[in-house]
């Protein structure tokens, strides 16, 4: 039996789902239905990726335990994919025992064949991504990734010897165009790559939360490292002899396309060519969904949307059950979009395809067939007679195009090809005019046009199947298959294959139209009664956290240079020693309110992380704390002497 092993990657369990990282779990999900539909060997992994340092000081901020918070949360997670239809095979969690083992064995090897080795670390981190940086990684200061503030490591640490497997990485790459995909994304990884891989730091000195390095308990697993290995956990590794173990290599592995070229495509093969192992046939990126604004949906910037919320609405407004609501947001994130590519998620724009793709083209031949095979041949399938076969044709180029497409990783032609059916299947029904017939007594022809209808619904259901499930079922059920207890298969995916005798139901219809108009007003009064909301809300004194307190970096430093900020009598232009390297340039108001001698030598409160900025054309590098709002305003300063750099809290 054919094998197919795919996985998503495991998410960070911050908050619950949202949309976008529902995204490849849906996506997933159809690959893995329309391999079972196949008949082959599927295994479908998902899970949570757990020991993130960001996780933790979520866990602070609510004042829980780590442990109980992802607990807690993980729950949420299963829940949505339950509730959008996810059939998962093995859901990890990178918290559980077999998964830990798994981690030490593969860094313990690489420690043992000197793959791995100790060192020093000097640099940034950045704990919304994740992510190491090295000083001319950095972008003005930030995050080169998300633009946000990051902080500085100098600890030792161990290193992978990534760069010792550029070669052989480039030329794997090359000697299988289809690795990694889409194009585009292949041609960035060879050019990162090609720019020269380092070798990457994989642990973190007390990180309060994480795998324990083999040998080293005050070193933890980097997370990355931890989470990329779980895709060797869940096929039994380090027992390559287990039963499992013949699942390996994954044949397609699903990622967001700002976790490919850093870690998927480089540190992932890389350690798999350490360890020896055979590499995941395809490695494939999706795009980003943003909001209609623009902005990248994600947990850390808070602006993300529930899907279960989501479909929940989309039943509100249109009357469908929740589970044909649930499917018609698994078919929107598929049809909107080609999958690699960005798309701009809007609750219109969902509508609108609802509208016309679901209650239209698809509801329309479902509402037409079902009632006339009710009428004319009181909900009996006919004989499909010497004329049948009226729509083979548009079913074999759908079933092919949907192969190849799938195949392709390409929903959106694949449901294109489906829609061209359907709207073959329409105009049939207007071409043939089933009540001509019914009323010139044409009953053989009758026959054969009802039969071709009923067998076109029969394989819109397997074809749509993967992406609605809930849908491919309800249609199985009106035609009478389920019923008669036949299960649906790839094999029965063309025409002809419907036994004649089954009663079928038209029941209500599945895709009630939505009254767009009526919809969107009410949204949009909605949301500026939010809107309004919030304003006022924001207009109170509000607390923050002590996860937002902790996010201040706040340090002494003194005070060695200052001059005038060029063309200003109002600024200065100060470098304060944080015992860093090199003193912090920080432009200053204080200009009219100390002479310079006063300010120099004086031991000062720095805002350290504040996102650096240019003034007058000079770029500062933090923010000098001072009290009063008015003038004269007073230093802030320590009531004794302590070292520069001294955290402040
Ligand atoms: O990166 N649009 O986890 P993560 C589309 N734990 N897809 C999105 C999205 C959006 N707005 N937001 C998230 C991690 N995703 C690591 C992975 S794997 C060994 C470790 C999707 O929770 C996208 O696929 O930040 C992204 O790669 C994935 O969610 C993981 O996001």
């Amino acid at each position: 039996m054919k094998k197919f092993y795919i996985t998503t990657p495991i998410y960070y369990v911050t908050d619950k789902p949202h949309i976008g990282n529902s995204y490849p779990t849906i996506a997933a999900d159809v690959l893995a239905r329309f391999h079972r539909l196949r008949e082959e060997e599927v295994f479908f992994l998902t899970g949570t990726d757990e020991h993130a340092t960001k996780i933790m000081r979520a866990a602070e901020a609510q004042g829980k335990g780590t442990r109980e918070f992802v607990d807690d949360i993980v729950v949420l997670w299963r829940k949505t994919w339950e509730r959008m239809h996810v059939t998962y095979d093995r859901f990890i969690r990178t918290t559980e025992p077999e998964h830990i083992a798994a981690v030490q064995a593969v860094v313990a090897q690489l420690q043992e064949q000197g793959d791995i080795y100790l060192d020093e670390y000097q640099g940034w981190y950045c704990v919304p991504c994740e992510t190491f940086f090295r000083e001319d990684d950095l972008r003005e200061g930030a995050c080169p990734d998300c633009q946000r503030p990051v902080e500085q490591v100098a600890q030792s640490a161990y290193f992978f010897r990534t760069s010792a497997y550029a070669e052989r990485l480039l030329r794997y790459i090359e000697e299988n165009p289809e690795f990694i995909q889409p194009k585009t994304r292949r041609r960035e990884v060879v050019s990162f790559i090609e720019g020269g891989l380092r070798d990457a730091c994989i642990s973190r000195k007390h990180p309060g939360w994480g795998i324990a390095m083999p040998g080293d308990p005050e070193h933890s697993v980097y997370v990355w490292v931890d989470a990329l290995i779980n895709y060797l956990t869940a096929a039994g590794y380090p027992d390559t002899e287990s039963e499992a173990w013949h699942r390996w290599p994954p044949d397609l592995q699903l990622m967001g396309k700002d976790i490919l070229t850093r870690f998927h495509a480089t540190i992932w093969p890389a350690m798999l060519m350490a360890l020896g192992l055979p590499l995941p046939r395809r490695l494939f990126a999706h795009g980003w969904w943003v909001t209609d604004t623009g902005d990248k949906m994600s947990k850390s910037r808070g602006n993300v949307m529930d899907p279960w919320e989501i479909a929940h609405e989309l039943a509100e407004v249109s009357g469908a059950t929740t589970p044909v609501a649930v499917d018609a947001v698994r078919y929107f994130v598929l049809r909107e979009v080609t999958f690699g590519l960005d798309g701009s998620f809007s609750m219109s724009g969902l509508f609108g395809r609802f509208n016309a793709d679901l209650a239209n083209d698809l509801g329309n031949l479902l509402n037409r067939t079902l009632p006339l095979i009710g009428r004319y041949r009181q909900g009996v399938v006919p004989e499909p007679g010497p004329g049948a076969g009226g729509l083979a044709e548009a079913i074999e180029q759908a079933r092919a195009a949907i192969e190849t497409r799938l195949e392709a990783i390409d929903f959106r032609g694949a449901l294109e090809a489906i829609w061209e059916m359907l709207s073959a299947g329409n105009k049939f029904v207007d071409t043939r005019e089933p009540w001509t017939l019914q009323r010139e007594s044409k009953e053989v022809e009758l026959d054969a046009v009802l039969y071709d209808l009923a067998d076109c619904l029969r394989v819109t259901a397997l074809f749509i199947w993967p992406f609605m499930p809930a849908v491919g079922e309800e249609i199985w059920e009106r035609l009478g298959l389920k019923a008669a207890g036949i299960v649906p298969t790839w094999k029965d995916a063309e025409a002809g294959r419907l036994p004649p005798g089954l009663q079928v139901e038209a029941g209500r219809p599945l895709f009630p139209r939505i009254d767009l108009e009526r919809t969107m007003q009410r949204l949009q009064a909605e949301a500026d009664k939010a809107a309004a909301e919030e304003e006022t809300e924001e207009a109170k004194p509000e607390t923050i956290s002590y996860e937002q307190f902790r996010q201040l970096d706040l340090r002494t430093g003194k005070v060695v240079e200052i001059e005038r900020a060029p063309g200003s009598d109002k600024l200065y232009r100060a470098l304060v020693d944080l015992g860093e390297e090199t003193p912090r340039q920080i432009v200053a108001g204080l200009a009219q309110d100390f002479p310079p001698e006063e300010l120099l030598g004086k031991t000062v409160v720095i805002v350290a992380n504040l996102e650096p900025a240019t003034i007058r054309g000079v770029r500062s590098m933090g923010m000098l704390l001072a009290a009063g709002e008015k003038k004269p305003v007073a230093l802030v300063t320590t009531d004794r002497e302590c070292p520069v750099g001294s955290v402040v809290r």
